[in-house]
């Protein structure tokens, strides 16, 4: 994930500024009415699929991509991670309503991906690949295996196979030189970031490393997870009252952290202490963190909005296009959270309904041009959802966002993740992504020297950022 640039956040205003605006017809969601909630989904999937490549929605020429590189989002400025994130919406689509249109559009452009050594640093995007970024693609893979989307051909790794060879990664990547441990935002040294460690990363491999223990019953996975949660609650990145802060500065000595509450990152540490609570049988202990996690999303949830979920960055209408995306994994995982931890029922499905609503009657932007896409539009969701229909920013992590939360509505029509000997069919190789699989790393002679000076000026304002608590700050 990135910085915020003023090239990227003018893109990300004129993308989808629809040429002509057509009348628009609400779009209302009952949560009582599972058969509703499919079809309002539905409409939000197709105009995330428009968004995403040329596909021939006709049913000539089959369901696949028609023009660009399949699994990425080619239009600027749309990183590689988001398309991943993007992967994992429409693989937990398909597990919402059984609506299998995009399967096999989605599970080309996930092996597309996968990279040359099969672990997720694809020569095209690992030069400036953060541990975060692909840590949401092992989210999307963990995904696929817990709900059993179709397997990959035999001829390449499962998708829990996947997920094992970055788990693997991001262990030899773990660093006690600094900070005690921690993982740092970056792979390599010489991009923006480097210098800070964030919760993305940490409580990624803390997440990851505890589905995989559910999945696999690997207690070496729980143990690295609650490794990365104790290095995390002993530094600054937690705190008692269940507050969940961005990342720490190196430099610094990770004596203070960038206190912006982000939902991604409040998402990240509730879905993992859920896996951690489901692992141990319901240990009172990560019962109580899962508890206390779950009471500070009440920020989210402001009352001056109607209650409805909020990104700290909507004030302003900031988010950039990273930002807009953050709600769909929040809403995705409080509504995992309620299968793993049966507890939280009554606290977030009321949530997931409230906010879904919210979010379907935005997602009324009707375009006939949207730019990247090959069709119009005409369910396109807004960012701001306590406000009245569409807010005209729409985008792919906006139509994210409501897809999640509309889907979100499911959760108690559908099974929990399944995992090895309980329906999971995922191949695994807890070997994959080892230190033989390790991409060369990128020699600092290479990188031009105008990339050079990016980056040093790019880090100093990583600092700036943290030291000013600076919402700009993507990570
Ligand atoms: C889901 O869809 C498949 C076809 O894609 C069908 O065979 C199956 O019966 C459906 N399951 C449910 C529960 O509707
Ligand atoms: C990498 O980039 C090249 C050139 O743009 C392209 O042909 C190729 O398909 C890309 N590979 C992947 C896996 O994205
Ligand atoms: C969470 O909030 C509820 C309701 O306000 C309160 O009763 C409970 O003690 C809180 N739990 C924790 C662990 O903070
Ligand atoms: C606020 O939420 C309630 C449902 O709780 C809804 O009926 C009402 O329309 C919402 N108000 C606005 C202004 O969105
Ligand atoms: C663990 O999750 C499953 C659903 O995946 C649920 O049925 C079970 O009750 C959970 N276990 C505990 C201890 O809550
Ligand atoms: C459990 O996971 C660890 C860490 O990846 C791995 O080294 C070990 O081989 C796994 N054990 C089994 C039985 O798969
Ligand atoms: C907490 C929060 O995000 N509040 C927002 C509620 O909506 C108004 C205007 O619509 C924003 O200005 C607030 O920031």
């Amino acid at each position: 994930m990135k910085l915020f640039g003023l090239g990227r956040a003018l893109a990300a205003l004129s993308f989808f500024t629809p040429h002509i605006v057509l009348p628009a017809s609400a779009l209302e969601l009952d949560p009582t009415n599972p058969e509703n909630v499919r079809d309002v989904a539905k409409k939000v999937a197709d105009d995330l699929v428009a968004m995403y490549a040329h596909v021939n929605f006709d049913g000539k020429g089959g369901n696949k991509v028609l023009s660009g590189i399949p699994g990425l989002l080619t239009y600027e400025p749309y990183y590689w991670w988001e398309a991943g994130a993007m992967f994992g919406q429409l693989v937990e689509y398909w597990y919402y309503t059984n609506d299998s249109s995009y399967n096999d559009l989605v599970k080309e452009g996930m092996l597309h991906q996968i990279g040359e050594q099969k672990n997720l640093m694809p020569r095209n995007q690992s030069k400036d690949e953060g541990n975060d970024d692909q840590i949401f693609w092992a989210f999307t893979m963990m995904s696929a295996a817990e709900l059993n989307f179709p397997n990959p051909p035999a001829s390449e790794p499962g998708w829990l196979a996947l997920a094992q060879g970055v788990f693997n990664q991001l262990h030899s990547r773990w660093d006690t030189e600094k900070c005690g441990g921690g993982l740092r935002w970056q792979i390599y040294y010489y991009n923006p970031g480097w210098d800070y460690k964030n919760t993305a990363s940490n409580g990624g491999y803390f997440h990851l490393g505890a589905r995989l223990a559910v999945y696999t019953k690997n207690d070496t996975y729980a143990k690295e997870a609650e490794k990365a949660y104790d290095w995390m609650d002993q530094g600054p990145l937690l705190n008692e009252k269940g507050e969940v802060f961005d990342g720490s500065d190196v430099l610094k000595g990770c004596t203070d952290a960038d206190q912006t509450a982000w939902t991604y990152n409040y998402g990240i540490m509730i879905a993992g202490t859920a896996y951690m609570y489901n692992y141990t049988n319901g240990d009172a202990k990560w019962g109580d963190r899962l508890q206390k996690f779950l009471n500070q999303t009440d920020r989210f949830f402001p009352k001056q909005n109607n209650s409805t979920m909020t990104e700290v960055c909507e004030a302003h209408a900031l988010c950039d296009v990273d930002q807009v995306s953050f709600k769909a994994y929040l809403s995705r995982w409080l509504a995992l959270t309620t299968q793993l931890a049966p507890f939280t029922r009554a606290q977030i499905l009321p949530l997931l309904a409230h906010s879904g609503v919210a979010a379907a009657q935005t997602c009324v932007g009707e375009t006939q041009s949207t730019g990247p896409s090959a069709r119009p539009t005409r369910n396109l969701c807004g960012n701001r959802w306590y406000e009245q229909g569409y807010d005209g920013r729409g985008g792919v992590g906006q139509q994210m966002s409501a897809l999640s939360i509309i889907g979100a509505n499911l959760i108690q029509e559908v099974k929990g993740p399944a995992t090895e000997g309980g329906g999971g069919t995922s191949a695994g190789n807890p070997g994959l992504g080892g230190d033989d699989a390790e991409p060369p790393i990128y020699d600092y002679d290479q990188i031009t020297a105008a990339d050079r000076a990016g980056a040093s000026i790019l880090t100093m304002l990583v600092v700036g950022a943290t030291l000013g608590g600076g919402w700009w700050l993507v990570n």
